[in-house]
């Protein structure tokens, strides 16, 4: 008999899905309405989860599930999983470490350019036939460039690492914060995020969040300026996302660049309206490259760990 699987979230790999199939009895939680009743039915049998970054796993969940051998996360985020709670059950808690890092830098450097070129707004100037009825030069206000600008990076683990070789290539200078000075590095390392805010144009956030809700306040964007852009690639809860409206409304800061938000998919709707803001729906791994990858490390991991061994990428074991 096949070992059972209990997926949280989907994963949008055909290929991965077939394997997936072909090895497991695939319980697909996401798609059951009632899934408290799907627990009590196929619960006990359960040996290995499959979940997201943002979506993890609850402990009442696993309590649940007291044949569990792994917990998969098909991401590099794991503060939506209680670390401690897994490992004093003695259960692997594995990531997608190193697989999205590509894709995840050139978003926030996608939306960089976005949000000071203000492409987006220049895109529905053209696609609405607003240029046509307006075809003066300046019916658009002039933008800002990214080029030289001065990119403070907020967690400076693989993802900064990536972004900050990539806003090199802008002759962007780069200064980060985080736990510890990385001595392998040449940029400016700063203690303090709201030195790293007053000292950059751009705020550009990659930190883990596990131990970091709403480092990014009022007093932060305050630093960071009317000339600063915030961008975020990482995940909602660093910032107050009330404290990030407010200073986006009046002016405190120039813009930002947003792929993730407290309580998604809900974003605040006085984003919307704004031309200064770019947001997207948490894609920046969304990519079919990212994407395989990250699935053929879940199912490396769900293999290792039925398979008695301790996962290659766990954390908690
Ligand atoms: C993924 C993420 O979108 O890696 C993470 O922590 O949040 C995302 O990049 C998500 O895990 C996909 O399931």
């Amino acid at each position: 008999m096949k070992p059972s699987i209990l997926q949280l979230n989907p994963i949008l790999v055909p290929a991965i899905n077939d394997k997936l199939r072909e090895l497991y009895t695939v319980h697909r939680l996401f798609e059951q309405d009632n899934k408290d009743a799907y627990i009590q039915e196929h619960g006990a049998s359960i040996q290995g989860v499959i979940t997201g970054g943002h979506t993890g796993i609850s402990n009442e969940l696993i309590e649940r599930l007291p044949a569990l051998k792994v917990i998969a996360v098909n991401g590099v985020g794991t503060d939506a999983v209680d670390l401690g709670f897994a490992r004093a059950r003695g259960l692997p808690v594995t990531g997608t470490f190193g697989a999205l890092t590509e894709d995840v830098a050139d978003l926030a450097i996608g939306l960089m350019l976005a949000v000071c070129r203000e492409i987006c707004a220049g895109n529905e100037f053209v696609k609405t036939g607003s240029w046509v009825r307006n075809p003066h030069p300046g019916a658009l206000p002039l933008s800002r460039r990214l080029s030289g600008k001065r990119v403070g990076i907020v967690g400076m683990g693989k993802v900064g690492r990536a972004i900050a070789q990539r806003v090199s290539a802008f002759n962007c200078p780069v200064s980060y914060t985080d736990l510890r000075r990385m001595e392998d590095l040449p940029h400016q390392f700063v203690p303090d995020l709201l030195s790293l805010a007053r000292g950059c144009d751009f705020l550009v956030l990659c930190a883990a969040a596990d131990k970091a809700h709403g480092i990014v306040n009022a007093a932060v964007l305050d630093a960071l300026g009317k000339d600063g852009y915030l961008v975020n690639i990482a995940r909602g809860k660093l910032v107050v996302e009330e404290d990030l409206v407010e200073a986006l409304t009046n002016g405190v800061i120039a813009g930002a660049g947003l792929d993730v938000f407290v309580d998604e998919p809900n974003v605040p709707s006085v984003l919307f309206g704004m031309d200064r803001v770019v947001l997207q729906a948490h894609r920046a791994s969304a990519t079919v490259e990212s994407r395989t990858a990250m699935g053929e490390m879940v199912l490396a991991s769900l293999a290792q760990a039925l398979a008695g061994e301790r996962p290659e990428g766990s954390l908690t074991t």
